[in-house]
């Protein structure tokens, strides 16, 4: 970690009178997880903050510490000296939070997607690092702050969700290390494990079932399309059909998963996943979204059936072009 960038970091905090803190839109656990860790960073060192996501929190992450005081929409006309965004990769992921604010705060931006387009005045990327939670692990103790039970479990939500549960590539001793120190300062592994990363919501695995069904496979590319209709037969509310794209990505012979979402805008929402040597950033990257190697996305607007068609054609494509890079 650039201690020059840690010392600025430190530095824009203790100047800072009024903190605005948030994260990407359509949070996750890491999402969530680094937006209550650095809230409760703030709190130790005595600072006065907000924190805010356009779309508030899950309900399955209720239980972490300073959850309920994530806010939907922040004051527009109060004035913030400082802003700090986690796991965004660029400055449209914070949403209206960001573009609706009247002030120009400092903008601190601390993320881990390689995609990240340093939107900051202040950049701490990391992008080899698996969760943002896991780089807040190593920031906040120099930051004078002394991690908790309660910062433990914010960081170690983040770390279980974009690790699934410590499995994927990129989780080194390393992180294993930082984990240990979370369960030494009070985290529970298992439970953090089992309510953020293993109980679901029946819709969901609902609509997994429906996606199931639905799924196609060709040419090494697993897809499957989530229209409105699909999503509206089982709630009347919006159902998360998150984790489908692991799942079939997960097929013998697949090389990557594609899921499409309708959105009730007309938005298509396009998650990818992968394993290694397959990488899907690039792909999402191109089409106008971001990520990491091997789960990354993107947003289309267009008739649902020209999406799926134009997208699946420079999935294959992509594909085809790293197979044979590969074999050359
Ligand atoms: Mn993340």
């Amino acid at each position: 970690m650039d201690e020059t960038i840690v010392e600025k970091i430190r530095e824009s905090i203790v100047q800072a009178s009024n903190i605005l803190v948030t994260t990407h839109i359509g949070p996750d656990g890491d999402a969530l997880g680094s937006l209550t860790a650095v809230g409760q960073m703030l709190h130790a060192m005595g600072k006065q903050f907000d924190m805010a996501c356009d779309d508030g929190v899950l309900r399955k992450f209720d239980y972490l510490p300073l959850a309920k005081d994530v806010r939907r929409r922040v004051d527009r006309k109060k004035i913030y000296d400082l802003m700090i965004a986690v796991d965004c990769g660029d400055e449209f992921r914070m949403g209206y939070v960001y573009s609706r604010l009247t002030c120009e705060p400092v903008l601190i931006n601390i993320d881990h997607h390689i995609s990240n387009n340093n939107f900051g005045h202040i950049n701490l990327v990391v992008a080899d690092v698996t969760s943002t939670a896991e780089l807040l692990a190593n920031l906040i103790p120099k930051m004078g702050v002394t991690i908790d039970k309660g910062i433990a479990t914010s960081l170690m939500t983040g770390m279980v969700t974009d690790t699934l549960g410590f499995r994927v590539t990129g989780v080194t001793g390393e992180t294993l290390k930082v984990a240990g120190d979370l369960i030494s300062a009070g985290a529970n592994l298992a439970e953090i494990t089992l309510q953020a990363l293993v109980l679901q919501e029946l819709n969901t695995v609902k609509i997994w079932g429906k996606g199931l069904n639905q799924m196609n496979v060709e040419d090494m590319v697993a897809w499957s399309v989530i229209s409105l209709k699909d999503q509206q037969a089982i709630s009347d509310d919006p159902v998360s059909n998150h984790g489908l794209g692991n799942m079939i990505s997960d097929i013998h012979g697949v090389a990557m998963s594609a899921v499409f979402t309708e959105k009730e805008d007309g938005e298509i929402k396009i998650g990818f996943r992968s394993r290694p040597p397959w990488d899907v950033a690039t792909l999402a990257t191109e089409l106008g979204g971001g990520g990491h190697r091997f789960a990354a996305g993107c947003s289309q607007h267009g008739e649902l059936d020209d999406v799926v068609q134009l997208v699946i054609e420079k999935a294959k494509a992509t594909i085809a072009e790293q197979k044979a890079a590969l074999e050359a």
